[in-house]
């Protein structure tokens, strides 16, 4: 019989064609956006299975379509071991990705116009978080915090507390996309607890690793809502989940679902009971560590050979390089440079950054999807002398082309999990 692939081939040639180019594209370089990973094999079999034909409106037990039997199991798998990683309440393991997934708390719990503080945008802060330009910064009224990003990029938490008396926010939201810190959760409960507004945290970056008990969880601190993407560092299918107390469970599973959404996709719900499941195996806490320690040595190979990193260095598992300061090149210029030598990044803002988006002064790297590789400290030295050296040498053609093998050779000892010959 035809595997799904031969079939793939002898139908539709084009798609066909661009699939083994994307295969061949990840296996010979190496992906160093933070956001990104390779996921397990079996979450890819999970995501091709017969799940995809499945609607199933409603939750395990309450469902509005018949045929139920399996993917009420997946799901309340999916939910228990949620649950039992983070140490919450409540899980609901059905939104499609990150910004439904915010989206369905805001909506449960504020009204337009009701004021959030949040984590400004060039300060590592998301779109969700009220960006102007995304549909939630004009919907409700997001004031704005920052960091500092030459104290190691610490939070004023005096001056949020005095912005949060006079904004009187009915949310604090913390959480980021490009901010290379850990927070102290119980400061921001303790704020929020004196002006009387909800806590939550969108942790999508870094839920793997929390997950993994290598970062701090906000559900220890008291959170009302904990929210993560579960493709990041938690290596699994595309989607997210939202964390919550018991006594709001039952208002967000009704904002998820008939609220924001319609059927929840089970063949990625599959893919996160997959994920969670692995992540519960004490291997997973070895990967975590290993994704923080590679982050290391690859912040302090770049600060060694000339890059001057926002807020310093690292405490999770990303860094983002000023590269304007410290090579005189914006941060596309710098991702294309890195993308000619098979090495994956992306541009980035810095801290109220003069530049606008598309040309920002940085880029940002992170580890887990190299770690997940297999790659360690001596490959992470290799990666940051060779990102180092590009960077500095970027219109040097030939310069870049022995790099390009260099970089090539050292990830054909890596297979990419779920990649064959
Ligand atoms: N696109 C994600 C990231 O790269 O951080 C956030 O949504």
């Amino acid at each position: 019989m035809n595997s799904n692939r031969d079939l793939l081939q002898d139908n539709d040639l084009a798609i066909y064609e661009a699939l083994i180019g994307e295969e061949k594209r990840q296996q010979a370089g190496i992906e160093l956006i933070p956001s990104e990973n390779y996921t397990y094999p079996e979450v890819l079999a999970a995501l091709g299975s017969v799940f995809t034909n499945k609607y199933s409106e409603g939750y395990p037990g309450r469902r509005y379509y018949g045929g139920q039997q399996f993917t009420d199991i997946i799901e309340n798998v999916a939910r228990d071991r949620a649950k039992q990683l983070f140490r919450a309440e409540h899980a609901n393991v059905q939104p499609l990705s990150g910004s439904p997934m915010n989206q369905a708390v805001y909506m449960a719990f504020l009204r337009p116009g009701d004021t959030v503080l949040g984590m400004d945008l060039s300060h590592g802060g998301h779109l969700t978080h009220g960006a102007p330009v995304s549909h939630m910064g004009k919907i409700y009224n997001f004031v704005r915090y920052k960091t500092r990003p030459e104290q190691q990029g610490s939070i004023d938490f005096d001056e949020l507390l005095k912005t949060a008396v006079e904004a009187k926010p009915k949310m604090v939201l913390c959480g980021y996309s490009s901010y290379p810190r850990d927070y102290d959760y119980l400061r921001f409960k303790e704020i929020a607890d004196q002006v009387g507004a909800l806590t939550m945290a969108d942790v999508s970056h870094i839920g793997g690793l929390i997950a993994g008990g290598a970062m701090r969880n906000p559900c220890d601190a008291g959170f009302d809502f904990v929210t993560t993407t579960t493709h990041k560092s938690m290596r699994g299918p595309r989607g997210g989940m939202i964390l919550c107390k018991e006594q709001h469970a039952r208002i967000i599973d009704k904002s998820v679902f008939p609220g924001l959404q319609g059927g929840p996709h089970m063949n990625a719900v599959a893919g996160v009971a997959i994920t969670l499941g692995k992540a519960l195996q004490p291997e997973y806490a070895d990967y975590c560590r290993q994704v923080l320690n590679n982050a290391q040595v690859l912040a302090k190979t770049l600060l060694a050979n000339g890059s001057e990193l926002v807020t310093g260095g690292t405490e999770n598992h990303m860094m983002v390089i000023d590269t304007v300061k410290s090579f005189g090149i914006n941060g596309r210029v710098a991702e294309e440079t890195l993308d000619s030598i098979s090495i994956t990044t992306n541009k980035q803002v810095i801290p109220d950054d003069p530049n606008p988006p598309l040309r920002p002064s940085g880029i940002r790297l992170g580890t887990p999807a190299a770690t997940t590789r297999g790659m360690e400290g001596e490959d992470m030295k290799k990666l940051g002398v060779w990102i180092s050296e590009a960077l500095k040498r970027y219109d040097d053609q030939s310069a870049l082309e022995a790099m390009k093998t260099e970089v090539e050779n050292l990830c054909g000892k890596f297979p990419v999990p779920g990649i064959s010959d």
